[in-house]
């Protein structure tokens, strides 16, 4: 399959710029008319023929300005698209094609699930509904006419504004949508059948009414409050913060349980997998309302960032990707605890960004080449790329952040546009020069930071070096502009000088701070100033920064790389046969995190997490997950030895009364009480897990208990299991959980995992389902996966292979594991390598596991 390559950007030779389609839908023959106007790019250079996308699509008719296409005009190209020559400059192209929603396993393009009707175009699926320029640079005014069964599908939804609905003979009905604003069509969506809609209102600041609504399956009713909250927050915040209003008359939200990822920003209809709508506090944990949150001000926020300024091309995803989730943090920290939520996120960059960025499918925020550019919504181009215009905020301070994205939007609404105009308006606004900043956009790798330092007669010198690990394609790394927010302590825990932002521009640089009376402890990158690996502390320092910086990310670090440190070790002792001991240090920090536990619960409960053993496995040059699942499984049963009084005193003084809540401070109650309920359950305590299991009344306590049993040798470990399947068999969110707990428990090996692939309620054809089983067991859960066996390999290699005939998004999502092939030891490693080839080996992957798994085996 052929590479996509930034540098060879063309501009559309046409552009678009009304589509009428009219979309008569039926479950095996939907029939799609396009009425496309179209006019020669003057910015492109001059061409006869015009190219249209097309994929999986019947042509039943083409008609240029009136009179049916001649066949020596019209040519079918290979992936599927159209060629028609002879183009005058402007033009009205009409096509009818014919499309199976239900073939459409895939669920790009228009699919069924559950016998309704949804859409997903981005990246490329608008193409599997009609011929199309489907490139986001290519930005129409659209309407929509749909037709359908009004008994079985009542509801007919667009983009845009309502325009207009009537009946139709047969029992038949239609509904029209306009849509004012100019869109790329990837933000296209149709959403229709037996659906019942939960509505509200909202009124921007500038007055207009819009008219806010959430469709669901009947039954589901009771579930959208959240959801709608959380929305109407969000409308709220981007005015308050940004300026930025809602522009329609209307806001509707679909959800769906059959979606390959989270949700879709579409215009004015946001489609969602139903994970990321539906909560009751019986059946959605704690973490489960906080991803409806961020996720709903995530799409809400696209409106702007995405859709109203979106993207030239593909290698500029991260332009509405990293924005957006850089405004949703922002929202989310606002909503809260803003130190808790930072812990949050960063941990889930180390979890996920930062071994990307060490294997073999690194890639830079702003990619240079793809094969699949489904492969590329990675935790790189979102995270990463979030934390860089996080740090391009601290550069140029906030008052200048704002005026930037004024500027931005100002410029390039209604654009198409990259990084690079993202960035100047930034410089622009701030006057501040961004040009070697963009490195950050450019290069891949996480930069290492590495300290030193020197005290002398009240000076005190400190140095800051970086380096950034050669990546695939990029042998050779400039330095990058690190914000270092810092601050120096003395021995006394007090503040020894202004906290203050140093600015690491060069391979090496020195700062010095005078006329200090003791030597400090330097708290550097506070808050996360910046996403890299720093090294250089003693565990001394790094005791006394847990103990008392006033810097809570600082704290929390400092005690997560004391951990680090001391498992590292353990992990040494193991394999050279030594028994394994309780680190005094190590007791000691929990100890004072015990002590200060009920100050922040939810931090506490934070701290007191071990780091994962994914992340321990990340600091070896070869990885033994075995070795390293021993040391925490022990260090967490010797924890919970030791405090066993104080985690009980703990989960007893947390015990709820009262109705349930979910603001921060209750779910900081119930994390750090479950936090008690884990490390006791670690040491061998499972009472208090059975008794909790079967009085809870919300999932979040329902889950932790069932966790714990799962991971236990309790011999109410199978009762605990069958009973919840029992009771939540009907609620496929709540079923997902049940594979989940199993798939990633250490009591989980590989042959139990293939067996849940058999159980009666595993479904290939649900996303959902496959992550719970297959992306759980091979991602969450490393002893099973790395079995020395290679049972764990062979499964998940027999997985992406069957998945690649059914979704081949999902599938090549599943490859990821197997690529660190290298940091794991010769006979694991060749072994991956096998299950990769085994891969590579069927004829007629698809092209986006065949990138995933040739790039892993490169
Ligand atoms: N923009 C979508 C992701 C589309 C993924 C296509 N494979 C959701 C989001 O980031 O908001
Ligand atoms: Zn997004």
């Amino acid at each position: 399959p052929p590479t996509i390559r930034r540098e060879d950007y063309r501009p559309p030779a046409f552009l678009v710029e009304q589509v009428d389609l009219h979309i008569a839908l039926h479950p095996t023959a939907t029939r799609v008319r396009a009425r496309l106007a179209l006019r020669r790019n003057p910015a492109a250079p001059a061409t006869p023929a015009l190219e249209l996308d097309g994929e999986a699509l019947t042509l039943l008719s083409a008609a240029l300005d009136g009179a049916p296409l001649a066949a020596d005009r019209l040519h079918h190209l290979p992936g599927g698209g159209l060629r028609i020559d002879g183009m005058p400059d402007s033009a009205v192209l009409e096509t009818e094609v014919e499309i199976s929603p239900e073939a459409n396993s895939e669920l790009s393009g228009l699919y069924l699930s559950g016998g309704n009707y949804f859409t997903q175009c981005e990246a490329e699926g608008f193409r599997r509904i009609t011929y199309f320029p489907d490139r986001p640079d290519v930005m129409a005014r659209y309407t929509t006419t749909l037709e359908a069964d009004r008994a079985t599908c009542p509801v007919l939804l667009s983009n845009g504004n309502p325009d207009g609905a009537g009946e139709l003979p047969d029992g038949r009905h239609w509904a029209r949508w306009s849509d004012p604003h100019p869109k790329p069509s990837y933000l296209f969506a149709v959403v229709a059948g037996d659906l019942v809609a939960v509505r509200d209102r909202f009124t921007t600041r500038s007055g207009r009414a819009v008219a806010l609504a959430i469709y669901v399956r009947r039954g589901d009713e009771d579930a959208c409050g959240h959801a709608m909250d959380s929305l109407k927050r969000s409308m709220a915040w981007d005015e308050a913060t940004y300026g930025l209003e809602y522009d329609l008359d209307v806001f509707n939200i679909a959800a769906v349980s059959d979606f390959n990822m989270g949700a879709m920003e579409n215009k004015g209809l946001n489609v969602f997998n139903t994970k990321y709508i539906l909560a009751r506090p019986e059946t959605a944990t704690d973490a489960d309302y906080e991803g409806i949150e961020t996720v709903v001000a995530h799409e809400y926020f696209h409106n702007w960032t995405g859709n109203r300024v979106t993207c030239r091309d593909w290698f500029q995803l991260s332009l509405k990707e990293g924005l957006t989730v850089f405004r949703d943090q922002h929202f989310s920290a606002d909503q809260g605890s803003a130190a808790v939520k930072r812990l949050a996120d960063v941990r889930r960059l180390r979890s996920a960004q930062f071994p990307e960025d060490a294997g073999p499918m690194a890639h830079p925020v702003r990619p240079d080449s793809y094969v699949e550019i489904n492969n590329f919504y990675t935790a790189t181009v979102y995270q990463k790329g979030a934390e860089v215009v996080r740090m391009m905020r601290a550069l140029i301070g906030e008052a200048n952040f704002r005026r930037g994205m004024d500027l931005y939007i100002a410029r390039h609404d209604n654009q198409a546009v990259t990084i690079e105009d993202f960035v100047r308006a930034m410089q622009d606004a701030s006057g501040v020069d961004l040009s070697r900043f963009s490195r950050w956009y450019a290069q891949a790798g996480t930069p290492e930071l590495r300290v030193w330092e020197a005290f002398e007669a009240g000076r005190y010198t400190l140095t800051l070096s970086q380096s950034t690990p050669p990546t695939p394609g990029q042998p050779d790394k400039q330095p990058v502009p690190i914000p270092v927010a810092m601050g120096l302590i003395g021995p006394d825990g007090a503040a020894l000088a202004e906290p203050q932002m140093l600015l690491l521009e060069e391979t090496e640089q020195t700062y010095v701070f005078e006329g200090l009376p003791a030597k400090p402890v330097p708290s550097l990158l506070r808050g996360f100033s910046a996403p890299v690996k720093l090294s250089g502390l003693t565990l001394e320092q790094l005791g006394f920064l847990a103990a008392h910086d006033t810097d809570a990310f600082v704290r929390w670090e400092s005690s997560q790389q004391y951990a680090t440190a001391a498992m590292l070790e353990m992990v040494a002792a193991l394999r050279s046969q030594k028994p394994l001991e309780l680190p005094e240090g190590l007791a000691a920090i929990t100890a004072a995190l015990l002590d200060r536990a009920m100050e922040d619960p939810a931090f506490a409960a934070e701290a007191l997490a071990l780091p994962s053993e994914e992340f321990i496995a990340d600091q070896m040059a070869v990885a033994d997950p075995e070795a390293i699942h021993a040391v925490r499984h022990f260090l967490r049963g010797a924890l919970g030895r030791r405090f066993a009084a104080r985690f009980a005193a703990l989960h007893g003084d947390l015990a709820e009364s009262g109705p349930y809540r979910i603001d921060g401070a209750a779910i900081g109650r119930r994390a750090l009480r479950n936090a008690a309920l884990a490390y006791l359950g670690a040491a061998g305590e499972t009472a208090r897990a059975e008794a909790q299991f079967a009085a809870a009344t919300n999932m979040t306590d329902s889950l932790a208990a069932l966790r714990v049993l799962a991971d236990s040798d309790s011999p109410a470990r199978e009762a605990a299991l069958a009973a919840f399947h029992a009771r939540w068999k009907d609620e496929p969110l709540v079923l997902d959980k049940w594979f989940m707990i199993q798939a990633m428990s250490p009591r989980t090996g590989a042959a139990a995992a293939e067996a849940l692939s058999h159980h009666p309620d595993f479904d290939l054809r649900n996303p959902n389902r496959v992550r719970a089983l297959v992306g759980a067991f091979a991602a969450g859960n490393p002893a099973a996966f790395h079995a020395a066996s290679g049972e764990g390999y062979r499964f998940l290699a027999d997985m992406v292979i069957a998945l690649d005939a059914v979704n081949t998004q999902v599938a090549a999502r599943m490859v990821s594991p197997l690529g660190p092939w290298k940091r794991q030891d010769a006979a694991r490693g060749a072994m991956m390598r096998a299950a990769l080839e085994r891969i590579a080996a069927r004829p007629g992957l698809s092209k986006g596991t065949y990138e995933k798994v040739s790039k892993s085996l490169a």
